[in-house]
């Protein structure tokens, strides 16, 4: 595809700050194709056949990041198939890019992106969100040894990514503590000044 038709936005945030929720919500009312960088690794993680299962799953388990070349191929395809059979060209990128070198390769090679949706919360309410999904997700990464990792990755190699994207000016921050409610109406706020 040109990149020149096609319109990213990066959903970033800490591990349960709510990107998958909102995205949800921005899908419906806005048109966007949702593309979880998280779901698109575990459906590839459970694929029969793929070389790629048992490194994802130890990356995910150990709140790891999965090698970009793995990532970057699923993200392409699945545009690549919304372009395809739906001629959707407007895209929520979520919980990617999680370090700098995916930033810069995405960008690179598949599209630069718009700006950045940045949902910011404190580690306090991501583990009590996280800790009460897991009671039912089956999620491999949803217990508390997984989450403090998850939450570490976050830190160190995440939120450079966020830094590097607000020197852009390219970073609209979203106070993600509140409820569901709540923070989709500053998303709603930001995406309605952000789209015009
Ligand atoms: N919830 C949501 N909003 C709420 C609110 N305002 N108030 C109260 N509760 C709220 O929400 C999490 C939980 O909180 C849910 O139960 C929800 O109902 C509730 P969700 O919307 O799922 O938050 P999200 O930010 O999407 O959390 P998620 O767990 O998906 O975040 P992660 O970033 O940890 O997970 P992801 O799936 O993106 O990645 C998982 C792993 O995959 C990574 O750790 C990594 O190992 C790997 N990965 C890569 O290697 N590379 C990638 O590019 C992407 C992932
Ligand atoms: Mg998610």
């Amino acid at each position: 595809f040109d990149p020149k038709d096609v319109f990213v936005i990066f959903v970033l945030g800490g591990p349960g700050s709510g990107k998958g929720t909102q995205c949800a919500n921005i899908k419906n009312d806005y048109g966007f194709v949702h593309l979880s960088a998280g779901d698109l690794l575990r459906e590839e993680q459970q694929r029969e056949g793929s070389e790629f299962k048992d490194l994802i799953q130890t990356c995910i388990r150990e709140g790891k990041i999965v090698p970009m070349e793995v990532t970057i191929a699923l993200l392409e395809k699945s545009m690549q198939e919304a372009i395809d059979t739906e001629g959707k060209k407007r895209f929520l990128v979520d919980g990617f890019p999680r370090k700098m070198d995916q930033a810069i390769k995405f960008e690179e090679v598949v599209v630069e992106s718009q700006f950045t949706l940045y949902f910011e919360c404190s580690e306090e309410t991501l583990v009590t969100r996280l800790l009460k999904r897991g009671e039912s997700s089956g999620r491999i990464d949803d217990n508390i040894e997984s989450i403090k990792k998850r939450f570490q990755t976050f830190k160190d190699t995440s939120f450079p990514v966020i830094e590097y994207y607000e020197e852009k000016g390219k970073v609209r921050q979203i106070n993600a503590e509140q409820d569901r409610e709540e923070v989709y109406a500053n998303v709603k706020k930001v995406l309605d000044l952000s789209l015009q």
